[in-house]
């Protein structure tokens, strides 16, 4: 298995996130990918494949194009500029980390979208779906190699691996065609699933296993039958993103029937995930995708601080098989996961699953 791993990631280190009327320190940590790499080095299941270096060396052009056969030029622009831009607001932001505070309600409420605002604290809640996820100096930096860490994984798969893994923060599941939030501001499941398509694979599927629902791979994909996308998470009525990951989200036009979506209640064991993981890889198996993307958070663990499913660290292994099982060619992208001092052998445990089948 090849691990396609940012050498750039601490470049975004937020300081606080926004949560319920205060500042609290930021979940999404450098230390997450560094436990992993830690145990990767006591459990070699894979290759470690530092992807910076490609990014100097030419591949960067080619970054920039997969980047945008997802997301909106504007929105590209807005993420390449934003540091500048919130330094230019006023010099002292240089010492902050920027976070949206004003947003346009949906347009029924009668705000407008004809008349985009220059003021950046407005253009930032323009692109922005919460106030959780910092951005500072080095995030489109990192978010732009981590891009290059899943158009790695997804060429290598299209090469002949049968695996291959994006480990990379920040996360990207959140981010959707022409926003950020939930920590993500490109979404590497989406990059890696186009790349797929891109290259000939008529049919991908993509099966989401974070605690949170995928809502930026679903609305990428939403009106496409060429792109199945599934997901396991906390039920939005209660859990984040809120707005988006009920079960009747079944896409729409074209894409009408290739969105599935299967909401559990808070509290959730091993036991009725696993059965419900069963019905995904049904449907997985029903579309007959010729690759899979999975975007892999580790937040469904027991003791994950910000959700809650209860699954066990050996449950990760029995998860690595039974993805390994379906026997496709696979894209891996380290998603969330924030129960950090366990992070990396959960992640670790998933790819000695599929190391088991492998042989
Ligand atoms: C990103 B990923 C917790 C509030 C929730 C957003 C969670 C984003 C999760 N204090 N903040 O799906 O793991
Ligand atoms: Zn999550």
């Amino acid at each position: 298995m090849k691990i396609f791993h940012n050498p750039r990631h601490a470049e975004h280190t937020g300081r606080q996130e926004m949560f319920r009327g205060r500042l609290v320190d930021c979940h999404e940590v450098p230390d997450r990918l560094k436990f992993v790499l830690d145990e990767l080095q006591r459990r070699p299941v894979g290759t470690l494949h530092p992807v910076g270096a490609e990014l100097a060396l030419g591949v960067a052009a080619d970054v920039d194009a997969a980047m945008a056969r997802v997301h909106a030029p504007d929105y590209l622009a807005f993420l390449a500029n934003a540091w500048r831009d919130w330094v230019a607001l006023d010099p002292a932001n240089a010492e902050r980390d920027a976070l949206p505070s004003v947003w346009p309600l949906p347009s029924r409420h009668g705000f407008r979208t004809d008349a985009p605002p220059l003021n950046f604290a407005a253009r930032l809640g323009q692109y922005a779906f919460d106030s959780g996820t910092p951005l500072m100096a080095g995030s489109w930096a990192a978010a732009r190699a981590g891009a290059a860490c899943a158009l790695a994984a997804a060429q290598a798969v299209l090469a002949g691996e049968r695996v291959a893994m994006a480990l990379t923060r920040p996360p990207g599941h959140h981010a959707g065609p022409d926003y950020m939030g939930g920590y993500c501001f490109i979404n590497n499941a989406a990059l890696a699933a186009q790349a797929l398509r891109d290259d000939g694979l008529r049919r991908v599927a993509v099966l989401d296993v974070d605690y949170h629902h995928g809502n930026g791979t679903q609305t990428c994909f939403y009106e496409r039958a060429d792109v199945f996308t599934a997901s396991i998470h906390g039920d939005p009525r209660t859990e984040y993103p809120f707005f988006l990951g009920h079960a009747d989200e079944l896409g729409a036009g074209a894409g009408e029937g290739f969105n599935l979506n299967l909401p559990l209640p808070r509290g959730t064991g091993f036991e009725v995930w696993w059965a419900t993981l069963q019905t995904a890889l049904q449907a997985v198996r029903d579309f007959a995708p010729q690759a899979l993307v999975v975007p892999l958070g580790l937040d469904t663990f027991e003791g994950d601080p910000i959700s809650g499913f209860r699954l066990r660290s050996a449950d990760y292994v029995q998860l690595g098989q039974a993805l390994a099982q379906l026997g496709l060619p696979t894209v891996l992208t380290f998603e969330g996961g924030y129960a950090v001092a366990e992070v990396g052998v959960n992640t670790v445990n998933v790819l000695e699953g599929w190391r088991n089948i492998q042989g």
